[in-house]
Parts: structure tokens; sequence; C-alpha cells
């Protein structure tokens, strides 16, 4: 039990208790727990295991909520959960993973439309029921639509967080076993897109069928769905798959270029291959029946051609060409990144004080952060007025006054309401150090509503940059419609960066949308949306959407020392 699988185990109770009409506070109890345990950095099995450490210790965990969570680790399953599904038809669960549908939806269709499943849903969509429906517009229609193949069909991709943490465990759990000489994990997870269908692991090993035994004995093994000397492929409790692959060491550079791919970019090399007239397939590129390349990927690039391409570009964008032409950019990394520019505390719905923040960020040897809490408009946490928002810029400047080496910028999270006017007056948000600007209500509203409030506030004298910009919650609901070229290019002439937000389920920009907008000459900033310390580890996922966008350390503004990233902020050029 990785701790997404518990997380997952109580997200599901939350959406059951939704759908019943359970108590409110009772819902966002289990919501909250799933939040914390999906972020929490150390193994909770591990925890209840060698019980040295109490778990009504960890924020947001009362008694109830521990006893639930010796419970999943130990028996793999939460009986509340079996019971509150029980009572419900089965496909209705399956409903919730159609985009525009959450818990209330579906409570609607089941109550009103006595729609049970997928299958039901799309008959009343035919039938033209559903757009009768209170809150069910054309375009959710249309989304629903879009969605319900992959429902039908059970496809479930898991976000790119989660699959890490399951990844980690799986490779350390093999490693553990020895006799492994090289082993990585391919696939999308290695090109870091934002989710991921299945893993693909390969390894080389001098003793094939003993790794691919203690494979199909993982302890989160829930099916072993096929098994062999050199291959397996198992299924995890979570649903992840989980592919296995031994190789022999002179393939192994081959079969990470296969099963890294893309697709799509694995066809391309083929075709350049052919030009060269190589064979290029999992085994090797040969020349006839010889194998002229195949240990590493480096010498099969090199042999057609082309410089190493990192994985994260592999998806046939124009990438092979670059590469051909020595123009691959040097792409983004995490040390590169000097700050911090997304994160809330206690004061509205983050879980550290200001002072635990700028800790973790010390000890990423981050240069300076900013606290950006909500502001007022968002009730559901309490986000700050005028009055309380200087109040911690107070504390800020007291902190910073007693500081060496390190600096909190004064900021905030600035909601741009329903009408696109700010949530906070003009001189307040001059006085902030960095100010971020989200909707976060009204996001059923038309593209030309939607896109007009965010070129407002882009060509706003004090807003600095925009924050989550499609406001895409990854598996849940797409981003709103916008007409992002002309967003793009009003951020590139107003001098307003847009954000890489890094939390997990946001990842937003999408990785296509950062490349077209860095084509009309934005700038980015790069953030983790941290809701406690830990999360600022985050920032991976924001680099990683950075790579996948091609984005180098000076398109980036908080890869600059302090001085120059002020510098490089709108409000550098306004006039107070
Ligand atoms: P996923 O699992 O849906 O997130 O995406 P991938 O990219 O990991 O896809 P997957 O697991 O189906 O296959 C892993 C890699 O294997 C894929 O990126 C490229 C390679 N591959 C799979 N099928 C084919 C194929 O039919 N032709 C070629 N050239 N490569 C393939
Ligand atoms: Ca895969
Ligand atoms: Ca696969
Ligand atoms: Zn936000």
């Amino acid at each position: 039990m990785q701790n997404p699988d518990i997380a997952r185990l109580f997200d599901e109770v939350a959406d059951l208790l939704e759908i019943q009409d359970a108590n409110p506070f009772r819902v966002r109890a289990y919501r909250n727990a799933a939040r914390t345990i999906r972020d929490f950095p150390e193994p909770i099995a591990e925890l209840v295991r060698v019980g040295t450490r109490d778990l009504t210790d960890i924020p947001g965990i009362g008694e109830d909520l521990a006893e639930k969570i010796t419970e999943i680790v130990t028996t793999g399953e939460l009986p509340l959960r079996k019971q509150l599904a029980a009572k419900l038809p089965a496909g209705l669960l399956d409903l919730l993973r159609i985009p525009g549908l959450g818990p209330k939806r579906v409570k609607l269709l089941h109550k009103k439309l006595k729609v049970k499943s997928a299958a039901d849903l799309a008959v009343a969509l035919d039938q033209g029921r559903v757009q009768k429906l209170k809150g069910f517009g054309p375009k959710i229609e249309e989304k629903m639509r879009a969605g319900l193949g992959a429902a039908q069909q059970g496809e479930r991709r898991m976000l790119l967080h989660e699959a890490e943490t399951q990844a980690n465990a799986i490779v350390g759990y093999l490693q553990a076993g020895g006799g492994i000489a090289e082993i990585a994990v391919a696939g999308s997870y290695r090109r870091r897109r934002e989710t991921i269908g299945d893993l693909d692991i390969l390894v080389t090993s001098g003793s094939s069928p003993q790794v691919m035994d203690r494979f199909a004995e993982y302890g989160e093994v829930a099916e072993v769905v096929s098994k062999g000397d050199t291959r397996a492929t198992v299924k995890l409790r979570g649903g992840l798959q989980v592919d296995l692959r031994a190789v022999e060491p002179d393939a192994y550079g081959a079969a990470l270029v296969y099963f890294t791919g893309s697709k799509a970019h694995n066809i391309e090399l083929r075709k350049i291959a052919q030009e060269h007239s190589y064979k290029l397939n999992e085994y090797g590129l040969f020349k006839g029946t010889r194998r002229v390349a195949g240990k590493t990927e480096q010498e099969i690039y090199a042999l057609l051609g082309l410089d190493w391409i990192p994985p994260e570009l592999r998806e046939a964008r124009g990438e092979i060409t670059l590469a051909r032409e020595h123009r691959l950019p040097a792409l983004v990394t995490v040390d590169d990144i000097r700050g911090d520019l997304q994160m809330h505390t206690h004061a509205t719905d983050g879980k550290g004080t200001i002072d635990e923040m700028a800790h973790a960020a010390r000890a990423l040897r981050y240069e300076y952060i900013a606290i950006t809490d909500h502001s007022k408009r968002v009730t559901m946490a309490r986000g700050l007025d005028a009055k309380r928002l200087r109040e911690q810029w107070k504390i800020i400047d007291e902190w910073n006054a007693r500081s060496r080496g390190f600096t909190i910028l004064k900021g905030v999270e600035l909601d741009i309401l329903e009408t696109g006017k700010l949530d906070l007056p003009d001189d307040v948000l001059a006085e902030a150090d960095y100010v971020v600007a989200t909707i976060h209500y009204g996001i059923n509203q038309t593209e030309k509503q939607l896109t007009r409030r965010l070129v407002g506030a882009v060509e706003h004298p004090w807003i600095d940059a925009i924050g989550h910009p499609t406001g895409r919650i990854l598996g849940k609901r797409e981003g709103y419609p916008l007409d992002f070229d002309t967003l793009a290019r009003a951020a590139a002439a107003a001098g307003c960066l847009l954000e890489l937000n890094g939390h997990p389920e946001r990842m937003d920009l999408p990785d296509t949308l950062a490349a077209a907008a860095q084509r009309h000459g934005v700038r980015f900033v790069l953030s983790t949306d941290s809701h406690q310390p830990n999360n600022l580890s985050f920032m991976k996922y924001a680099v990683d959407l950075g790579r996948r966008a091609g984005l180098e350390a000076k398109d980036i503004v908080n890869t600059r020392p302090l001085a120059e990233f002020r510098k490089a902020l709108k409000r550098a050029t306004q006039r107070r």
C-alpha cells in the first residue's frame, strides 16, 4: 500500500458520501485526509508497520482516520468504502471519471434520470434528456460525450506523481532482490507525461527468470496478467499495469529507445534508419544482419546522425530536425531553479506557517520564495482581504529583517472575479513584491468572456503573472475554453509571466501550450502551488512541463538571482 493507494480509498469514500448526500464536513474530512496522505513525505504503511509514530501526529488525521489507515494498511481494504459502494449501482462510480462529472452531477443524473452507468448516460445523452437538467450546459454535454468512450472501456490514466511513487517503490523492491545490472522505467513515465497509462520497466540481468519471479511476488500485485522468463505483466492494487522486460546488455540502449517512445518518435527514427539503409528495432540498429549499435541510446542516435534527444522531447514535434541540426535546447533542470513563486500558508488553505515554508525552501537551497495566499473571494479557503494581507506582509517584513541570504516576497494569489474585476484594490497590489492572478470562479463562461478576463489581468500594471492559466484539473476537469494565442500574445506584449504550475493535479500550462507561448515570446515562472512545506518538492513537475515544452533556463525568470528576478517582473517597469 503506497500513500496514493490509501489516498485513493479516502477520495472514493468522499465521492461516495457526497453522492449519498452525507454531511459536507464529513466529506471534507475525507478529502483533506486524502490530500494529506498523498503528499506525505514518508510511506505511511511503513509508519504503521514500525509503529514508532502515532498517526494522529499527522495534521488532519484524528483517531478515527488513524484507525482507518491502519485498517487499510493491514487488510488492503476499507470496509466503509465497500459498505458505501454497496448502496449504489456499481457502474455509477465509473461516471466520476468522465470529464465534467463530479459527485454532485453524478448524484443528479442518478436521481433525476435514473442513470446507473456510462452506457445509461450515453442513452440519456442521445435522447436529449441530460440537457434538460439544471447545471448541464452544452459545453459539459460535449465534454461528457468525449469522455464516455474511455469510461466505458474502463481506461484510467494515473497522475505522474502517483506513478512516480509506485515506480520508485517497485524499482527499489526489484533492486533489493539483487542480480540486476541496469534498470530503467521507460515509456510515458520517462518522457514525463503528466499522466501515465502503464509503466514499462526494462532490466538487464544474468538471472532474468528469478527477476520475473520476484516481480510477480511483489506485495502490491493484484493480478499477474502474464509471466515468462524475460517478460511479465502485472496489475497493481490501485489498477496500474506494469510491464517488465529483461533484455541483453548489448540491446539495452535499443530497447530503451524503443520502449521510451513515443510511438510517433520511434516511427520517425525508423524512417531515418531506413534512409541510411539500416534497420532499427528494439534489439538494435542493424546493417543487414550485423548489429552496429544497441548498447546505448547515444550510439544509436549518433549513427543516425542525430544528437541524443532528451526523453521529454521525444514526441515527434520537430525534435528530430533540431537534433540533426545540433539545435536542441539546453533544457531547464531543477538545479536551475532559485525560488518558488506560488504557495499557501495556514492563513488560508495551506498547512504550514510562513516560517515553515521558508525553512523548507532554504533546505532546497532556494534564494527566495513568494507567499501567495488566496484573496478574499476564495471564501472556501478563507481568502485574505486587504487588512489581513497587510498584516501578513508586516510579518514577512519582520522575518526578512531578521534573516540573511534568503528573502520572502510579499505576494498574493489574486482572484480574477467573474466580472473581470480584481479581488483587491490597486493600492494594495502596488505594495506587493509579486502578484499572481488566477481564475477560480465563473469557469463556465464563454471562451470570449474567459479570454477577456485573462487578457485584462495580463495588461493590469500590478499583475506579474497568470497562475495555472488553463485551470485544468487532471482526470477531473479540462481547461476552460480559451483563445490561448490571444492570451499568449497579450502576455508577451505586456511582459506578464505565465506560470507553469507543478502541482501534480494541475501541471498547468500543458506542455504544448507552453511551447506555443514561448514561440510568441512569453517568459515563464515555475511554481509548486504548495499547500504544505513538503509540497515544495513538486517543483520537479513544473520542470518536467518546461522540459517537455523545450524551455531553457533563460525562458524562466525564477532561474535568476533575486535582483534580476525582480527586474524581470512587470511591476519593475511601473511607477508608483
Ligand atoms: P502510456 O502508457 O499510454 O502512458 O504511453 P506509453 O508511451 O508509455 O505507451 P505504451 O506503454 O503503450 O508503450 C511504451 C512504448 O513502446 C511507446 O512509447 C513506444 C513503444 N511502442 C509501443 N507500441 C509500439 C508500436 O506499435 N510501434 C512502435 N514503433 N513503438 C511502440
Ligand atoms: Ca506506458
Ligand atoms: Ca506498456
Ligand atoms: Zn489557485
